[in-house]
């Protein structure tokens, strides 16, 4: 494809989108049956649904479809944490490892519709347990393994999980994480929960409970390996996975069928063109959307080569994301600003001592990329061949929505232009379509396969916090500006989302956890910038009357929040304060927090709304 090639079919797939994505739904998929319409509904009316009367199955797509021509082509390269362990496993080894596993979930009653939580490393077990659970239409809930029980049980209340799959432990960057006992601690309030499935990773002692607790092992002993894929509808749920939003808790995003497989397949192919020989790596987590759509779904339905890395980016050094890019020959390599600031960091000797001369092509997500940073990826690492793919999503949107396609002229810091059917616009306050060069709120005003379909459980939640503020489009809760040559600049969230590391987090999630420590009356949370991971979090906290601001308090809230959140969510700062600014009708106003904890004080804005305008005083003098 060249650059002209793009705007022509971009132009087509606007014009004709039924076409377009009909044309996609047959190339990259097979139907079990096929779909009478390829699109029914509309924003307007929230009743849009993707290929209605299609029937297909996820995990026959990514697997038995390409047993004819690919059964001993690579699925799975997986590296782990300890550079001397590694497996292999091809399409044809996944296909049965899975059909097995869809066998035990099957003995263990689980059946279409029904939830399972995953709560596993990044091991290749999560592979095969998420597409077991697409094989006989059970909708898989992944957890990421940095959230801690209080989290994971949470989440698994929410979705009403009937199982839950872990290992004994987690490896990363030569650190245990205790899988098993979260799990357990999450599990003993969750009376559905019959069984606990547990991967042997470590095979350390773990505490064991006979009549919940199986072996992933003994079970994958006690079945056969053929299990009929079932015919799921186009529309039927696929999976949930929880992200954050500035206020509640944890929303549980639900993905359908047939929509998103299209969608992450279209985009996998245009964005990365991975040829049938390469070999592609994308460093997310599987907890994580990236992990859903670029390490399991986008590259297994396009019977693509993927790396699954169980460590991080520094361990046994900083060296270590360049030397598995040499040891397979990576060709494709996707990862998120946070990690390349770090690398960064370190000095371009860690770099330089690798020879990455496979990479063809590199991408990141997550966050916007500073000049800077996009340089150094594209100079030192990509040593100036490789197209730098800047992808802006969401964990809503499934997958891509505006990047760069490796034919695109580039800019660095700009994600560019949108995929193909996507229609982004900015608007201002009054909700018009706002003029190049001016920043507001980004929104889609178009539907595509990718988007989510409701908030599982919360039909209601779903169209206030999507469809509401501008109806008829999809909010994205991102401020972004288009240039006079019409590229798209992402800016960030326009509300209270911070993105720690890349981790997305609500401010809502991180007060609640610090006003349910005793001494603590009120608390509001903002994002500080960081230079390694894009945001920090800066906390101000009112204690009670009583109490005596300490380091040692200091200290317990930051555990408390680790706690109750887990180790993504570390405070940078934390400032005991006499009182909050609020509006008059109580509302905590962040927008001056942001400013005085970056020491803006000088432009605080419209003050006029403050209840107390003493309160402003206090905060500055501190
Ligand atoms: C894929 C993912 C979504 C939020 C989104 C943005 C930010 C993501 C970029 C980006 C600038 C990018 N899903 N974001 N990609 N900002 N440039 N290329 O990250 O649900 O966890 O987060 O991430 O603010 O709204 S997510």
């Amino acid at each position: 494809m060249n650059f002209e090639k793009y705007k022509e079919l971009y132009r087509y797939s606007i014009e004709n989108p039924e076409q377009f994505w009909a044309e996609q739904a047959n190339e990259f998929l097979h139907w079990d049956s096929p779909f009478e319409k390829v699109l029914s509904g509309s924003f307007e009316k929230q009743d849009t649904r993707w290929f209605v009367g299609g029937k297909l199955n996820a995990s026959y797509n990514c697997l038995d479809r390409h047993l004819k021509n690919k059964k001993d082509k690579p699925a799975i390269i997986w590296e782990g944490d300890d550079p001397a362990q590694s497996k292999i496993m091809t399409y044809g080894e996944l296909y049965e490892e899975v059909s097995r596993f869809a066998n035990v979930l099957k003995k263990q009653n689980i059946k279409k519709g029904d939830r399972v939580c995953i709560y596993l490393p990044m091991i290749p077990e999560i592979i095969i347990s998420m597409l077991a659970c697409a094989r006989i239409g059970a909708i898989h809930s992944v957890v990421f393994g940095g959230f801690s029980a209080d989290s994971l049980r949470t989440r698994i209340l929410d979705s009403d999980c009937q199982l839950v799959i872990t290992a004994d432990e987690g490896v990363r960057g030569g650190k245990i994480i205790p899988l098993k006992k979260n799990a357990d601690q999450a599990v003993n309030e969750c009376r559905n929960v019959k069984k606990i499935i547990v991967v042997k990773r470590t095979g350390n002692s773990i505490s064991w409970d006979d009549k919940r607790d199986v072996w992933y092992h003994d079970e994958m002993k006690k079945v056969d390996s053929n299990c009929v894929p079932e015919k799921m509808n186009s529309d039927d749920p696929f999976f949930i996975l929880y992200t954050s939003g500035s206020t509640g808790k944890p929303k549980g995003v639900l993905h359908t069928t047939g929509g998103y497989l299209v969608f992450v397949a279209t985009t996998f192919k245009y964005v990365f063109d991975c040829a049938d020989e390469d070999i592609y790596w994308c460093t997310a987590d599987l907890g994580w959307i990236t992990g859903h759509s670029y390490i399991l779904y986008g590259p297994l339905l396009n019977g693509a080569t993927t790396l699954l890395f169980e460590g991080v980016p520094s361990y046994p050094n900083f060296s270590r994301y360049w030397e598995i890019i040499d040891k397979y020959s990576v060709n494709i390599f996707y990862t998120a600003p946070t990690a390349i600031r770090a690398l960064r960091h370190e000095g371009d000797e860690w770099v330089n001592k690798t020879s990455r001369k496979s990479l063809k092509l590199l991408g990141t997500v997550g966050e916007p990329i500073n000049p800077d940073v996009w340089k150094w990826y594209y100079d030192v690492v990509g040593q100036k061949k490789c197209p730098i793919v800047d992808t802006w999503w969401q964990t809503e949107t499934g997958g891509i929505l505006i990047s760069p396609l490796p034919c695109t002229p580039l800019k660095p810091g700009s994600a560019t232009f949108p995929f193909f059917g996507i229609v982004p616009e900015i608007i201002d306050e009054q909700g018009n379509v706002i003029k190049n060069n001016e920043a507001g709120k980004l929104v889609i005003s178009k539907p595509w396969p990718g988007m989510m379909k409701t908030i599982y459980g919360d039909q209601k939640r779903f169209i206030e916090t999507y469809f509401t503020e501008v109806p008829g489009k999809y909010l994205t809760g991102d401020r972004a500006h288009r240039d006079e040559e019409n590229y798209f600049w992402i800016e960030g969230r326009n509300d209270d989302v911070i993105k720690v590391s890349g981790h997305r987090i609500g401010t809502g999630e991180l007060e609640s956890a610090l006003i349910s420590v005793p001494e603590i009356s009120e608390a509001a949370v903002v994002p500080i910038p960081n230079e390694i991971k894009g945001q920090g979090i800066f906390a101000y906290v009112v204690i009670k009357p009583n109490v005596i601001p300490s380091d040692e308090l200091k200290k317990k809230l930051n555990n408390h929040v680790r706690e109750m959140i887990g180790p993504i969510a570390t405070l940078e700062n934390i400032q005991f304060v006499k009182a909050l600014p609020k509006t008059r009708s109580g509302k905590i106003m962040r927008r001056i927090l942001r400013k005085i904890a970056v020491g803006d004080v000088e432009n605080l804005g419209d003050v006029s709304t403050l209840a107390d305008s003493a309160v402003i005083n206090d905060l500055i003098a501190q």
